[in-house]
């Protein structure tokens, strides 16, 4: 017994020592360029904080190292990683880890397991790569992950991934709060919601915020961007989905076997997935949880923004509008009884916008935090003064990208082209969103609209 021990101290003994290199997401620590093992000390701090969920709301999360997901810890398959957990005084609970790298029992948690102002020490061997979420399992377990308590630990592999342009650290977690989405204030956890499995929020990095606007994840044209990306859960699956993008790659569930030519990857609660793509021409892209009510009634939106030229040969852009008539054109040829003109048949401006805006400015109006400006009591709407009414017809039919402030908020989002809306259809949306909810705009007339739309620059003008 005791010559063992002193077998493996003198093993351990034997190993260049170091500090393991810890991000805050959206980043990933550089690649570990190291060709044998070394003993690695990993630190993490467990913080209780106040936060933003979304716009306007707050939450108590329990985090590790100050963010959520918690500090992104890497390292290299065959290390001896020697785990410090620190609960920070200023707590009011006892937390403990549980790495899904660690082969061992409760993957730590028992031998971590600390009360606010103590800190705790186990060392574990990482005999398998791959990408494994780890969490807090102090009891009760649900509510400590569903405050936030999760974080990513990547086992780097002997032979390392090919090198990309860019690495980001994403991770989806699902929140639960008396007061549906959107609701302004500090909301308490809703115990019996995370029962029922009914969130209130579903986010990428613990907040509908943090991958949008100014802090949407970036990159160049031409580029290789990997993601590692986990899901914390505690109850939902992610079917995770970049929009406009192929992932050229998936390492499923975060392990060695590879998939080409993905669109939609499934990350279990408590599990992760590689994704690789190279981005081949410029625009947002968007990344989704594509259960999509998640994504734009919950706050499972990030965004990628590729600068750079377009590859029209890639993607060509809008090339060209023009009426089709369908059906009615076979019917009016046949029709030999020429008609008097009439006046144009009423559209419903109602049904319009629960067709072609409400998705992104939501059914009332009230847009969504951050990402959609409202268009109830929109301040930017009320101002649009007669020099300016060709804005709207302008967004509405060319889309608009870049910043705008609404009610005072800064949005910088993109509002794709509207297609499908003839002039008496287009009159009638706006009329529809210039009336409604409090809103008190002159209302359009078709000829109006008519005259702004022949004024716009053609059609096939890059749209962004
Ligand atoms: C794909 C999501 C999306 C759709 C669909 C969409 N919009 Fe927008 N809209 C946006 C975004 C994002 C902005 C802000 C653009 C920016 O940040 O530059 C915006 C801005 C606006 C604005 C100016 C800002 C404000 O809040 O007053 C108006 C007006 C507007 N949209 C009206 C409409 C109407 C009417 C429709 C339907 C015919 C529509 N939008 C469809 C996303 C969308
Ligand atoms: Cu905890």
């Amino acid at each position: 017994m005791v010559v063992l021990l002193g077998l493996v101290v003198s093993v351990v003994g034997a190993l260049p020592a170091e500090k393991a290199v810890m991000t805050q997401p959206p980043l990933v620590p550089p690649a570990i360029t190291r060709t044998t093992p070394a003993k690695v000390t990993v630190e993490l701090e467990v913080v209780e904080k106040v936060m933003q969920l979304a716009d306007g709301v707050d939450y108590v999360f329990w985090t590790f190292g100050g963010t959520v997901p918690g500090s992104f810890i890497r390292v290299r398959e065959g290390d001896t990683v020697e785990l410090w957990l620190e609960n920070s005084p200023h707590n009011k609970l006892p937390h403990n880890i549980d790495l899904h790298a660690v082969t061992g029992p409760g993957g730590g948690a028992a031998s971590t397991f600390t009360a606010p102002g103590h800190k705790t020490r186990f060392t574990f061997k990482a005999l398998n790569p791959g990408l494994y979420i780890y969490h807090c399992a102090t009891a009760p377990v649900g509510m400590h992950v569903a405050n936030g308590m999760y974080g990513l630990i990547y086992v780097q592999p002997k032979v390392p991934l090919p090198k990309v342009d860019h690495e980001y650290y994403v991770v989806q977690g699902d929140f639960y709060t008396d007061a549906d989405f959107g609701v302004r204030g500090l909301q308490p956890f809703s115990m019996k919601r995370a029962i029922d499995e009914r969130p209130s929020y579903v986010v990428f990095n613990g907040s509908a915020l943090s991958l949008v606007g100014d802090r949407a994840l970036k990159a160049k044209v031409g580029e290789k961007v990997r993601l590692f990306v986990g899901n914390g859960g505690p109850n939902l699956v992610s079917s995770f989905h970049v929009i406009g993008e192929i992932f050229d790659r998936v390492y499923l569930e975060g392990g060695q076997k590879t998939q080409e030519h993905v669109q939609t990857t499934l990350i279990p609660a408590g599990g992760s997935a590689i994704v690789e793509f190279k981005l081949e021409t410029d625009g947002t892209f968007i990344l989704v949880d594509h259960s999509l009510f998640r994504a734009f009634n919950k706050g499972a939106l990030g965004m990628l923004k590729a600068e750079g030229a377009g590859n029209k040969e890639v993607y060509s852009g809008r090339e060209m509008e023009d009426v089709y008539l369908g059906d009615e054109s076979v019917a009016s040829s046949v029709k030999a009884t020429p008609v008097a003109p009439t006046a144009p048949v009423a559209a419903d401006g109602k049904a319009l916008y629960a067709a072609n805006c409400a998705m992104c400015h939501q059914p009332e109006g009230q847009g969504l935090p951050g990402v959609f400006p409202p268009l109830a009591k929109s301040d930017y709407l009320a101002g649009i003064t007669s020099s300016r009414r060709a804005e709207i017809v302008e967004f509405i039919l060319r889309g608009k990208a870049g910043k705008l402030t609404v009610n005072g908020v800064e949005y910088n989002g993109v509002m794709t082209p509207v297609a499908g809306l003839d002039d008496v259809k287009l009159a009638a949306v706006i009329n529809f969103v210039a009336t409604s909810w409090g809103n008190k705009s002159a209302p359009y007339s078709t000829a109006e609209v008519k005259r702004y739309r022949e004024a716009l620059p053609p059609a096939s003008a890059p749209e962004h």
